[in-house]
């Protein structure tokens, strides 16, 4: 298995539920470390920016909505196969189908407004870590 980092955002929903800490004790228990975490009130244009690859679903104005709509935690997660790890962890997008368990069964109350994003490859989670984070905001575990 190889080290890995991606993107790992707690969305407003989750953040208004006041359980940022118990998600990030999800990651962390199954040996996800943080590398790098922000709180941000995402304005439109990031939020239409990130989200660019799904412009064209009948979804995208309401995603856009949701994602501006409060707070969001971004953060950058490393460890042995972290970017499958995260989703794993996360659960199915549609959190009526997410495995018992994982973040989306346990907090997500629709598939609009579903706790959780992480990146879904390794291309992607260079992209997205770089859309919110310089090199040198990451800090890399030297213990
Ligand atoms: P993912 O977050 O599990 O990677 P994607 O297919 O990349 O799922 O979709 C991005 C986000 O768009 C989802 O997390 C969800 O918030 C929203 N979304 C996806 N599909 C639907 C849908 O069918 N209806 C409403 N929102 C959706
Ligand atoms: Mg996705």
């Amino acid at each position: 298995m190889s080290q890995e980092r991606t993107l790992s955002i707690i969305k407003p929903d989750a953040v208004s539920k006041n359980v940022v800490g118990q998600i990030i004790s999800m990651f962390e228990a199954k040996g996800l470390k943080v590398v790098a975490a922000k709180m941000m009130q995402l304005t439109q244009e990031q939020a239409e920016g990130f989200y660019e690859v799904h412009k064209e679903r009948p979804f995208f104005n309401d995603l856009v909505k949701f994602m501006i709509s409060g707070p969001v935690l971004v953060q950058v997660l490393e460890g042995d196969n972290a970017i499958a790890l995260n989703r794993e962890i996360m659960g199915a997008t549609n959190p009526k189908e997410a495995a018992p368990g994982t973040i989306r069964a346990t907090f997500a109350s629709s598939i609009d407004e579903n706790a959780v994003h992480g990146s879904d490859a390794p291309e992607t989670a260079k992209n997205e870590i770089s859309f919110f984070f310089k090199d040198a905001e990451l800090c890399p575990r030297t213990r």
